[in-house]
């Protein structure tokens, strides 16, 4: 089974058991003028990842391993977004208002999809989620009992809501996670610090962390 370095213990896998998984790499969050930027960010603090994560996505295909995107959003009538989140903040734009990408975070929409160099592929999952979670009100477990996947490689944004609370979801399932930090982005560069490091802190207490062409290289050698 191929072994990568990783914080803060080298992470085996095998292709049987492993999934990777792509966290709302949409264009409202990566995009200038989508819900990101409505909320006061630097959308330019996520886009680093998308040269990484397409070349990962191309090492994972190409080895004919299991990948599930994940988006972030709601139904057009918004009937499945609390009121509470709805509310949150002050931002210049709610979800379901009309932004730069058609309403914001609202599936259909233009600004709802993945970026264009990320795109999914026939026979890839694509996971609609209308919370932070990739469990929560989604079928991901189903799918990766399906799948029977054990072993999560974890990417996409951002590295302290969506990636977080999705490890530390599957984490309490007993998959075991490892975060590729390249991968993930955060619109503050202190959180993507803090947030790697609490991840791997404690011995790994609720994941690993590595960089992408580790594993990448670790595919090849499989090969
Ligand atoms: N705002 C922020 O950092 N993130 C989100 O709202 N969603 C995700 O992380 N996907």
């Amino acid at each position: 089974m191929p072994t990568v370095d990783a914080r803060p213990a080298p992470f085996t896998f095998d292709n049987d058991s492993t999934a990777l998984l792509v966290i709302d790499m949409q264009r409202d969050f990566l995009l200038p003028g989508g819900f990101g930027e409505s909320l006061g960010n630097d959308v330019a603090q996520l886009s680093r990842t998308i040269q990484p994560l397409a070349a990962l996505l191309a090492a994972w295909r190409g080895a004919g391993l299991p990948i599930i995107h994940t988006r972030e959003g709601h139904r057009p009538d918004l009937s499945d977004c609390p009121p509470a989140k709805l509310r949150r903040g002050a931002p210049a734009m709610r979800i379901g208002d009309p932004g730069a990408f058609g309403r914001i975070l609202i599936q259909g929409e233009y600004g709802h999809d993945i970026v264009d160099e990320l795109a999914p592929l026939d026979g890839e999952v694509v996971l609609d989620k209308p919370g932070k979670g990739a469990f929560y009100a989604t079928d991901l477990q189903e799918i990766l009992d399906k799948l029977g996947t054990t072993r999560l490689i974890v990417t996409g944004v951002t590295t302290e809501v969506c990636v977080h609370t999705t490890v530390r979801e599957a984490n309490d399932r007993g998959y075991e996670c490892l975060v590729l930090a390249d991968c993930v982005g955060s619109y503050f560069p202190e959180f993507q610090r803090v947030g790697l490091e609490m991840i791997a802190a404690q011995g790994g207490i609720f994941g690993w962390v590595a960089d992408s062409p580790t594993v990448i290289a670790a595919i090849q050698e499989q090969k």
